[in-house]
């Protein structure tokens, strides 16, 4: 497969080191002149960008959090004018209120830059055709995604999100060779597809580029198995870029994180201490070239681990563990903890099949309250209405096993989530709304 820029891509660490500690330099400097919250921050902390001789000298600047962006809406961040903005999107807020995010003309070539590099790294070229099935609009992955295709010279067919049968129909009629969506939404064509018998056959499609959420090796093989494609990890964060801030190459061991643009560290979620390659712990990330918003030390809120041993690629930039899960995917209710990812195995061992659901937290004089909210689809009312009380029981019953109380369980619309392929928050707070 291919490398799109060799020069940066296969660069002697040693070179990449001085790039990076230059880089960082520049950054520092940016953010404070231009930034109050940095220039305070950097104050009142006696940091000056100068003692920061090396990466290891990061530790001493304190952490930007998304609460700080909250309270800086919308444009408080932005360290050029904004008259130099040439587009902005917003984080998606699956964890908290969204944050605007800006981009200045040379932010969107860095930005198709990382993700032309990443298409390239899997074997996409100029005789593919990518069908987008991320959210077009103010979420990064739509846009993002087609504009890095469209700069490596693919065709892109811009679906967007939504009705499952028309991205098949799309697939089938295009002759689509890559498809671009969150991996749930893969999960659901390929659903939708065993349900009215097409077998991947009938489709064009080779390969397949997943992420804005956590999936596992499990729903890889999965995908890959029913739509007869390879599946590859795409990471990003709307705050630091989009999609592209790393992905995987052909040998899919892990996700290179592209150290020109973006400084990654590894820190104990709970202490905050930097922690060593190699240990897993909460994405930290600096970047490295942003014009419109430098971020110091971001937490990521990802849980994921570091390493800089070789690909076999033969990139040198470091290489992310595919990012488990976020700190914020577990909720304490009623001083039990409880981790997201548990309830949807318990989910998915129920239905077999994609389900989507929600945790609603809530609190009255009794105390807390959780309710888990759990879509009907088509199958589940085509079921018999005493297989549906059984599985409403099973789920209150396995879960009250885990907790001291019992929780709610209710079925719920379509129309209660937002359409197909976006992203949603898996867990809504309410605890904290008066
Ligand atoms: O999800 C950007 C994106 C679009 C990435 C398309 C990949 C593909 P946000 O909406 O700001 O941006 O959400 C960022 O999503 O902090 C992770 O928790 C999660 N996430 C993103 N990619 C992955 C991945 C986009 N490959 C948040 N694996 C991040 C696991 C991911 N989680």
């Amino acid at each position: 497969m291919g490398v799109w820029n060799t020069d940066r891509e296969l660069i002697e660490r040693e070179e990449l080191d001085q790039i990076i500690l230059e880089r960082l330099q520049a950054t520092l400097n940016r953010a404070i002149n231009n930034v109050p919250f940095y220039h305070g921050l950097f104050a009142r902390n006696g940091v000056v960008p100068e003692h920061v001789r090396s990466v290891r000298d990061l530790a001493k600047i304190p952490f930007t959090t998304r609460d700080h962006l909250v309270e800086h809406q919308p444009y408080g961040f932005f360290a050029v004018p904004l008259r130099d903005i040439a587009r902005i999107h917003l984080s998606s807020g699956t964890t908290g209120r969204p944050v605007v995010v800006g981009y200045t003309p040379n932010d969107r070539v860095h930005w198709a830059e990382c993700l032309s590099r990443i298409l390239c790294a899997i074997g996409i070229d100029s005789s593919d055709i990518v069908q987008i099935s991320f959210a077009y609009g103010m979420f990064s992955g739509g846009f993002g995604l087609d504009m890095g295709a469209e700069h490596m010279g693919a065709t892109v067919i811009p679906v967007s999100v939504g009705d499952v049968e028309q991205q098949i129909r799309i697939m089938l009629d295009y002759h689509t060779t890559c498809l671009f969506s969150t991996p749930s939404y893969a999960m659901q064509i390929a659903h939708v597809m065993a349900k009215n018998d097409i077998q991947s056959q009938r489709l064009s499609l080779k390969r397949g580029l997943f992420g804005a959420e956590p999936w596992s090796e499990e729903v890889r093989y999965r995908i890959e198995e029913a739509l007869g494609i390879a599946a590859y990890d795409i990471y990003g964060i709307s705050e630091l870029m989009g999609p592209g801030v790393a992905g995987e190459c052909e040998h899919r061991c892990g996700l290179h994180i592209w150290e020109d643009h973006f400084l990654p560290e590894i820190v104990d979620p709970q202490t905050g201490a930097t922690l060593e390659p190699g240990a897993e712990g909460e994405l930290v990330v600096t970047t490295l070239t942003r014009e419109s918003m430098p971020l110091i030390r971001y937490r990521t809120g990802d849980i994921t681990s570091l390493t800089y041993e070789r690909c076999p690629c033969g990139r040198t930039h470091a290489r992310l563990a595919r990012i488990r899960n976020r700190k914020t995917d577990s909720i304490i209710v009623r001083g039990v903890n409880i981790y997201v990812r548990d309830v949807e195995e318990l989910l998915k061992r129920m239905f077999e099949l994609p389900v989507r659901y929600q945790l609603v937290v809530s609190r009255d004089e009794q105390g807390d309250n959780l309710e888990v909210l759990i879509e009907v689809n088509e199958q589940l009312f085509a079921d018999e209405l005493r297989s549906y009380q059984h599985r409403e029981s099973t789920i209150r019953h396995e879960l009250s096993g885990r907790l001291s109380f019992e929780p709610t369980v209710r079925f719920v619309e379509p129309s209660h989530f937002p359409p197909p392929g976006v992203k949603y928050p898996r867990v809504v707070d309410m605890r904290n709304n008066g």
